[in-house]
């Protein structure tokens, strides 16, 4: 069986790239997959955390999912920290992983920022949960944006090396060949890494001070349309090759915010566009945008009054996800040679 993992943290800003990036593919590997997907409250602590905001944000994080079409009755969605079996097979990894192999962790080195020797140890060990949030369900689909392709790339070695330390246990065990799959990313289609409004070399996040930097998830019409007609350009039209947008980082930007939206390719959108200027495909660009996500925004308010029900999904999504990582926790404890 093929099985899908992915999270987000509930860190606040949801925004377009989060959106895009990842959660539309949520959505679509419904269809195919046996799907899991998390709030990763977890890994949010890792930088300092109001409690009371990070309440508000792992309901908000649930709201987004369900919003956006995820079916949390069919699949499951629950928040990490209801299931401890994450946090036991992270310690498992990081006795796995090597200080060398985290050393090389970019994000950890944009996030630690000038006083590294002030970061939590928990966001220096950040990957090693994050494998093991994938791991622990033997999951061998990830989709993520283009910034977690490092991480997925230490959780399949991770993986891998498990694999060859214990395999006379795990073939004892009569697990076969190798008991953790290698998990593939899936990082596909023309926003992998949307880019801040503000600044094309720089991405959309949730932490840029502007909020003219993104476009959140609960922007209503105006504040989209407003964001999307400040947004950096430059001075030329829109070329009609898919080669113009070397070296313009805003216009193959928007261009690709575009394409995503509607579900097609940047030379697609091109061959529409391109030779106009910037003005009138950034009006098409807000009426696309208000049309996509303003139902989400909208269905996302509703369920801010629902917490109830969000809670609901929660615990009962919580109870499925330990189950099947309850499993394969006590056979990685066998093979460990923890004695029961
Ligand atoms: N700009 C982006 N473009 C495409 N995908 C993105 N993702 C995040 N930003 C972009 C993807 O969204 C998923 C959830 O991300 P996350 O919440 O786990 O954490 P993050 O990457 O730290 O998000 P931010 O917005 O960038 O937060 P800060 O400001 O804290 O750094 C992931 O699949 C991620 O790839």
């Amino acid at each position: 069986i093929e099985r899908v993992f992915s999270g987000v943290q509930p860190t606040g800003n949801l925004h377009l790239g989060n959106y895009l990036g990842a959660i539309v593919k949520f959505v679509e590997l419904q269809r195919t997959h046996d799907c899991i997907y998390c709030v990763v409250d977890l890994h949010a602590i890792t930088l300092p955390q109001n409690p009371e905001d990070l309440k508000a944000s792992i309901r908000e994080v649930t709201a987004a999912f369900i919003a956006s079409g995820v079916d949390p009755r069919q699949h499951i969605v629950f928040n990490q920290s209801q299931v401890s079996e994450h946090a036991e097979l992270a310690w498992v990894f990081n006795c796995v992983a090597r200080i060398g192999w985290l050393n090389r962790m970019t994000q950890f080195k944009e996030k630690a920022g000038k006083d590294r020797e002030n970061a939590s140890v928990g966001l220096y060990a950040y990957p090693c949960l994050m494998a093991a949030d994938i791991l622990v369900y033997r999951a061998t689909h990830v989709p993520v944006g283009e910034d977690q392709k490092q991480h997925l790339e230490l959780a399949r070695d991770i993986a891998q090396k498990f694999n060859l330390d214990f395999a006379a246990s795990i073939a004892a065990h009569g697990h076969g060949e190798g008991f953790f799959p290698l998990p593939e990313p899936l990082i596909q289609g023309p926003a992998t890494r949307v880019m801040s409004l503000r600044d094309g070399s720089k991405k959309m996040s949730k932490s840029d001070p502007s909020d003219y930097s993104r476009i959140n998830l609960s922007d209503d019409a105006d504040t989209i349309a407003q964001k999307v007609r400040k947004a950096k350009t430059d001075p030329e039209a829109l070329p009609s090759e898919i080669e113009g947008l070397a070296n313009r980082p805003e216009a193959e930007n928007l261009v690709g915010i575009f394409a995503a939206l509607n579900g097609e390719t940047k030379q697609n959108v091109l061959k529409a566009f391109g030779g106009g200027n910037f003005s009138a495909f950034k009006a098409a660009l807000v009426d696309l945008a208000v049309t996509k996500l303003g139902p989400i925004g909208a269905e996302m308010k509703r369920l801010k009054n629902d917490a109830a029900y969000i809670d609901e999904v929660l615990v009962d999504g919580a109870d499925r996800a330990r189950a099947l990582a309850h499993e394969n926790i006590v056979a990685v404890k066998d093979i460990l040679g923890f004695v029961r």
